[in-house]
């Protein structure tokens, strides 16, 4: 373990009670400190530091929001206090008579206790504990009285801290809030999901309660989840934190102790100004990055609130006023099935064309057969519509009593629309897929799969021209363009003959490259480039990784059960099995040589830093690669440093890489570094 040196520990402290000012700053005051590359720097040269001295690491640090290990299960625990949902109100109506209902409880008061209007973010309920200011725990709300712990998780939102702003906290507080995705980061965690052939989520509030309860503290980080506060219980004596007596001032504590706290909040008189409020939301709403389903109303005195108590499910002294779901009912006349580029099928329901939100909508995705199922669709339902999240229609449910008679379940294709060809259906999965490496519908993106460079690297064959070669048929398996002639080329829009001779050459030179990279090439799920290497290794040839089931791929070091039947099915296919033979005959290789087995340390000598987020590869995954190969892998750039592995976010080591000269690598540049070797 190395010494920590005093200016390195004095420099650590400074960098950590930076990082939780700028934290605070962002989320309690609404007021940033710095940039946010700024931020990053500051914390990519603690993680730096925390890398080389591993002593200093302490819970509450900055760097630790994302636990090494994912956790196996959930523990169910006992809420302190109950976690109450609430009731809801549709209407001035239902408005006015729970004003009624309240007041009659507390006939004596001296003066109205006023109301507090906040946004009703649609999200996940968490109650998070601090014990003497540091987060010891995180937990869903469950049914109320019971919820799950999933303290790893919760560590990973930004905008919850690790230790409370303030000098001498309580012993115990707890604060409640909504855990949600904003809807960019949902769009893009659903487009990923579509490249990745996963099913999307519904809606934000789906998304971010399935990241929740996801067993892998990484994958909720990337997610980026967000939090608002508002309620607050404390227990202890509180020296520096006055006890709130209303609402408003328990937001504005919160905001205090460092949470972030929805900012478009009001304090309202009258039941009167509460309907201004809702009004002046109803379409304001709509602008906002982030979900709001309604209002919530509480009254401002938290000594009315104490008085007026919870019924068996809900606070008295609180209602969510909502706004109506724009919905409409309409009648699907049939339901299509589109195969995207990794096979997946997803069902989509054509209806008849309605007005949403001010759009004409004729379609939305049934996303998958669970989905299917969940709704009971039947062919021929009316079923009620909305635009989810108002952005993307979703079918709500059906209206079972308007379904034509003798209407039969709408059944998952069990072949695929596009080949014919049986659709897999997995039981652990929710997708059913086509697994045919020939389907027209996944050609295209096989296509490009194959070409790319870090698989067959067929220089020249661009996206447009493998459209091209595709959409003309020219082109119906990646065994085909083995067979491509110049000729043939030359009959495609704007091609000359110098392209197409480099083409055709190209696609000759990548017969040499090694059988990992052809596996890779094949696309098969779960078979990205570490795993090729790993099937290969194992494997040396196609024959052999052919001759055996799912169970004895599974028995490779770092090959789950899941990727193993995926291999298991892809090579059981018929039309696949046709393909491995077609490439054989091109001269492809399916064989490892000697030279690829044994692993040459060409690396032998050189060291490397790797620094920000790759973007395919783990960093422990990158790190295998290179001291397989011989090379060194170490914490902190110095001049001794031969290579600097750069992803995403790189911070400080990036920095003083480039100060002292030293070369810089790409995950792709790697790959090809240790490939070529
Ligand atoms: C929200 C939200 C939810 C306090 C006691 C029962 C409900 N989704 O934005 N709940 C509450 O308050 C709790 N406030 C909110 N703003």
């Amino acid at each position: 373990m190395n010494t920590v040196s005093s200016s390195d520990q004095a420099r650590v402290q400074e960098l950590r009670q930076l990082l939780q000012k700028a934290s605070y700053a962002y989320y309690g005051l609404d007021a940033p400190l710095m940039e946010d590359a700024v931020y990053d720097q500051l914390y990519h040269e603690l993680v730096d530091l925390e890398t080389q001295y591993p002593q200093m690491i302490t819970p509450d640090s900055p760097t630790q929001r994302v636990g090494e290990r994912p956790a196996t299960q959930f523990v169910s625990v006992q809420h302190r206090i109950p976690l109450y949902s609430l009731e809801n109100a549709f209407d001035r109506g239902d408005m006015d008579t729970w004003d009624e209902r309240w007041h009659k409880l507390v006939p004596n008061l001296n003066k109205e206790p006023g109301y507090v209007t906040e946004l009703k973010i649609d999200g996940s309920a968490l109650a998070l504990t601090y014990e003497n200011g540091l987060l010891v725990r995180g937990t869903t709300r469950g049914d109320g009285t019971k919820g799950e712990e999933i303290t790893q998780n919760v560590r990973t939102i930004r905008s919850i801290p690790l230790r409370l702003n303030i000098e001498h906290p309580p012993e115990w507080l707890e604060v409640r809030g909504e855990a949600f995705l904003g809807l960019q980061v949902f769009d893009q965690i659903n487009r990923d999901r579509i490249q990745a052939g996963e099913a999307e989520f519904a809606n934000p509030r789906n998304a971010a309660a399935g990241t929740l309860r996801q067993l892998d503290s990484k994958v909720v980080a990337e997610r980026k989840l967000d939090f608002f506060a508002y309620t607050i219980h404390i227990s202890g004596p509180t020296d520096d934190l006055a006890l709130p007596q209303t609402q408003w001032q328990a937001l504005e504590t919160l905001k205090q102790l460092g949470f972030r706290v929805n900012p478009n909040r009001r304090q309202c008189g009258s039941l009167a100004e509460v309907q201004t409020y809702y009004d002046d939301w109803s379409l304001k709403r709509l602008d906002l990055p982030y979900l709001t389903d309604g209002v919530v109303i509480k009254l401002d005195d938290l000594g009315v609130q104490d008085e007026l108590g919870f019924t068996q499910k809900f606070p008295r002294w609180a209602i969510a006023w909502k706004y109506p779901p724009e919905e409409a009912a309409t009648r699907i006349e049939q339901i299509t099935v589109n195969v995207g580029r990794t096979g997946a099928l997803t069902p989509v329901a054509e209806f008849k064309p309605v007005q949403l939100a001010g759009t004409t909508v004729s379609r939305a995705t049934l996303h998958n057969r669970d989905r299917i199922s969940e709704l009971d669709i039947h062919i021929g339902d009316t079923v009620v519509v909305r635009k989810a999240g108002e952005i993307i229609p979703e079918v709500l449910r059906v209206l079972p009593e308007l379904r034509p008679a003798g209407a039969q379940p709408y059944q998952m294709p069990t072949v695929c629309p596009s080949c014919g060809q049986p659709a897999v259906q997995l039981e652990s999965e929710a997708v059913t897929r086509c697994v045919n490496a020939s389907c027209p519908a996944i050609l295209r993106g096989s296509l490009i799969h194959w070409v790319s460079r870090g698989a067959l690297d067929i220089d020249g064959l661009g996206e447009k021209i493998v459209g091209q070669l595709a959409d003309s048929q020219m082109v119906q398996s990646v065994a085909d363009l083995y067979e491509l002639t110049e000729d043939q080329l030359m009959a495609l829009e704007r091609m000359g003959t110098k392209l197409a001779r480099k083409i055709v050459g190209a696609i000759a030179t990548s017969k040499q490259q090694p059988w990992h990279r052809v596996l890779y090439g094949l696309g098969i799920r779960h078979v990205g480039s570490v795993n090729a290497q790993l099937l290969t290794e194992n494997y040396p040839t196609v024959d052999a990784l052919m001759a055996v089931d799912g169970d004895a791929i599974a028995t490779i070091h770092g090959i789950g059960p899941e990727i193993a039947q995926s291999v298991y099915e892809w090579f059981q296919t018929p039309t696949n099995q046709t393909l491995i033979q077609r490439l054989q005959a091109a001269g492809l290789q399916f064989t490892s040589t000697t030279a690829e087995l044994t692993r040459p340390q060409t690396l032998s000598g050189q060291t490397f830093v790797i620094t920000g987020t790759l973007p395919t590869l783990k960093r422990d995954q990158a790190k295998q690669l290179i001291q397989d190969a011989g090379g060194k892998v170490t914490g902190s750039v110095s001049k001794n440093t031969s290579y600097v592995v750069v992803g995403a976010d790189a911070g400080s080591k990036l920095t003083k890489a480039q100060s002292l000269g030293i070369k810089q690598l790409s995950e792709a540049d790697l790959l090809e570094l240790l490939e070529s070797a």
